[in-house]
């Protein structure tokens, strides 16, 4: 047995099986390439190895290139041990089970066979990372598949299971998932000798396709879905696979790596590859031992199935834990009842689900008009009427009724947690789970922890959300709670920027360019003006200072709602959720704001971006300071996946690290100078100023 840095050689009946053992995910880190590379000079020169087996320790194979090493000045590149394994005289037999991904495929796909076990998983994700294949990928994988299939699955980053991989020819064999290491060096013993040895970059399948169509470029050229927004990457990807086409490998793998040094250091990759860590880091709780394993939740209650309710039931069942959902009435839970039958049956209209499937997932959704069948669940998640009165009554019955140690969970979207918690003997099990709408899709769902809710809770709330497929951010308890919170003073802004004469459509336009799917106001139009009219009514009762929207209570009181009324910042035609400028609209804010008597002025694209996210940001940094929020980072995850905030840019806190605290500072100091109070800087941000520490590597001292 022969040990390098992360990597074993041990010979085996005439096998040299190379394990790449560095934990947690096998990533390709410091030495493992070279350790690779080393045992294969070992192997070769040892008369007494016929052959190779490459595996990974543990339950994958290897995760790709370690994502921390990017931007930094790494010895070996992945293409160089790549190449060492399809140069070896002897073949390598790549073993996969678990995940060979980016590096890792491309390993295998150096190798000269590739076996997995079922739970083998593939796939070239790097450009979810803002970088592409650089260790041959997208030439083997080309030349292996053909460019179409190659381009498909480099784009979008997907995860092939076993016995598609074996379809496509990536994998030559399934093997007994048993002992995977056997199995493989069995068929290292059954191939050795076969001449000559298949190699990758040797294979004509990217040529036969292209000569099966001439139509092949302009056909890799729109491979992008129309729904992924093109970035650098894209094209460097897609000129890559094309280049497989008509360039030797050599020069295909030049190519790579050119565009590979460009990928790395762009500012869209930096911000990729710190979104990947941010949402791992998302999901580790402040306060507990990393290796606390909180207890599963096997069963759920809903209360309330209204839109909301509803859908949350849904994420619960799909996943198949059974649901017990309790109506107020035997009307409300028919309806109820029937409105998740209705969201399965669209699904199965669309060929999103099987019938069967839909049929299996409603056996696990019962209805009840009584308390005492909930009585056994694991937890419950209120979601009534945004009305205190009601969620008092709900809280205090299920306190009575639910068996200990059961969460208790609201679904309130801004009601403090401690309210409900209250009306309990155990406030120490209640925090809120607040699902986005429509819960069913959107994937962020916000843990709210309130004063006396446990840690232990948290937790096991946190990991009741991941088991369901939700991206779960952790928040204290206050009006909005972090993410809404967060995000109102940017709608706040946007609203008060028409009383100074700037148009609604020009600043969704500033916003969609900035990489947001939609802009502000075509997304109140899509929630209803009327809801926000009703939410600041409420704030406006119980905060004399709050700030009137003057122009959205305006609309609302013109009847103009948004798309429910067909007209409200756009205008909808028949049956259409299309946005229409509408002209009759800037006339009426026109009259307005000349009754109001406020400065008129026009808005550069750049300084209406400023005046949304950096309100946004200052008011993060309230957030963070007064610990309703653990890490900058998770505010970043919260807006990524709540508000459609654009990926590539990183997050609110990560993007504005990239305009600089200095310049942050001097631009909010200098509007409430100008506007007032509500542009005063947050101390943390003061702080910054003086540390100069980033913002997104902020963490709460209070929380
Ligand atoms: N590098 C560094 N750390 C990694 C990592 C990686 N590639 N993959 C995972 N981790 C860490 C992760 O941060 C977490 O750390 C722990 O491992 C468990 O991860 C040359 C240039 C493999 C599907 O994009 O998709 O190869 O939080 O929670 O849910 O052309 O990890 O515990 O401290 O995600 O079981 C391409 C990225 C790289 C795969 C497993 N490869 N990883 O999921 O565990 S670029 C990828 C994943 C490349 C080549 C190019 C997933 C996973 P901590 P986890 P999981």
């Amino acid at each position: 047995m022969s040990e390098f840095q992360n990597v074993r050689f041990e010979k085996i009946g005439g096998v040299g099986v190379i394990t790449v053992d560095n934990p947690p995910v096998n990533a390709l880190g410091p030495g493992v390439r070279e350790g690779v590379i080393e045992a294969l000079r070992l192997g070769n020169e040892d008369p007494e190895v016929f052959a190779f087996v490459l595996m990974g320790q543990g339950k994958n194979f290897i995760a790709g290139a370690d994502i921390r090493q990017f931007g930094k000045a790494r010895p070996v590149s992945t293409h160089v041990s790549a190449k060492a394994l399809e140069s070896s005289q002897k073949p390598v037999v790549a073993a996969i089970n678990g995940f060979a991904l980016g590096g890792g495929l491309e390993h295998a796909l150096a190798c000269h066979y590739r076996v997995g076990s079922p739970s083998a998983r593939v796939g070239l994700p790097e450009v979810k990372l803002g970088i592409l294949p650089a260790g041959g990928g997208t030439q083997r994988l080309s030349r292996l598949i053909g460019p179409e299939l190659a381009l498909e699955i480099i784009l979008s980053s997907r995860h092939i299971a076993a016995k598609e991989a074996l379809d496509l020819g990536i994998l030559d064999e399934i093997v007994d998932a048993k002992d995977l290491k056997s199995a493989a060096i069995e068929f290292a013993q059954k191939i050795s000798a076969l001449r000559p040895m298949p190699r990758t970059s040797e294979k004509m399948t990217c040529l036969d396709a292209a000569r099966a169509n001439p139509q092949m470029l302009s056909l890799l050229d729109n491979a992008l879905s129309q729904k992924t927004r093109r970035l650098r990457v894209h094209d460097c990807v897609i000129e890559c696979v094309k280049a497989s086409l008509f360039m030797d490998f050599e020069e295909g793998l030049n190519l790579e790596r050119t565009h590979m040094a460009e990928l790395e250091n762009s500012a869209d990759s930096k911000a990729l590859r710190y979104v990947f860590f941010a949402e791992r880091e998302v999901k580790k709780v402040p306060h507990l031992p990393p290796d606390y394993e909180p207890s599963r939740v096997a069963s759920v209650a809903i209360v309330g199935a209204g839109t909301m309710g509803s859908g949350i039931a849904v994420c619960f069942a799909d996943r198949g834990v059974p649901v017990t959902v309790l109506e107020a009435s035997p009307e409300n839970l028919e309806r109820g009842l029937a409105k998740i039958a209705g969201l399965y049956a669209a699904r199965v209209k669309s060929g999103k689900l099987t019938q069967s499937a839909m049929d299996e997932a409603l056996k696990l959704i019962q209805g009840t008009l009584n308390y005492t069948d909930l009585a056994q669940c694991d937890a419950v998640i209120e979601a009534v009427f945004e009305r205190i009165d009601l969620k008092k009554e709900v809280f205090t019955q299920l306190d009575a009724v639910m068996k200990p140690g059961a969460l208790l969970l609201t679904n309130s979207s801004a009601i403090d947690i401690n309210t409900m918690a209250q009306c309990t003997k155990r406030p120490h099990d209640v925090a809120g789970a607040h699902f986005f709408a429509p819960a069913n899709v959107m994937k962020l769902c916000e843990i709210v922890k309130g004063d006396q809710t446990s840690v232990e809770v948290i937790a096991r709330a946190m990991k009741m959300g991941g088991d369901i497929g939700k991206v779960t951010v952790l928040s204290g308890t206050c009006d909005g709670f972090a993410a809404n919170r967060s995000r109102a003073a940017l709608v706040s802004e946007a609203m008060l920027l028409l009383e100074e004469g700037a148009s609604p459509y020009h600043i969704d336009q500033v916003m969609r360019e900035f990489g947001y799917p939609m802009g502000p106001f075509a997304v109140s139009d899509l929630s209803g003006l009327d809801v926000s009219y009703d939410t600041r009514k409420r704030r406006a009762a119980a905060n004399p200072n709050f700030r009137k929207l003057h122009v959205p209570d305006h609309l609302v009181e013109l009847g103009r709602h948004g798309q429910k009324t067909k007209l409200g910042w756009y205008r909808y035609e028949d049956g259409s959720r299309v946005p229409q400028i509408d002209e009759g609209l800037m006339p009426i804010i026109t009259a307005l704001n000349r009754e109001l008597g406020v400065e008129q002025k026009v808005f550069s694209d750049d300084e209406i971006l400023k005046r949304l996210l950096f309100a946004s940001v200052n008011e993060a940094c309230k957030i963070l300071q007064e610990g309703k929020a653990y890490r900058a980072s998770d505010i970043d995850v919260m807006w990524i996946y709540g508000f459609g905030f654009p990926r590539h840019r990183g997050g609110l806190m990560f993007w504005a690290d990239t305009v600089g605290v200095q310049e942050l500072h001097r631009q909010i100091t200098q509007w409430h100078a100008h506007y007032g109070e509500r542009w005063r800087p947050a101390e943390l941000l003061n702080a910054l100023l003086l540390s100069g520490e980033t913002l997104r590597e902020l963490r709460s001292t209070a929380f």
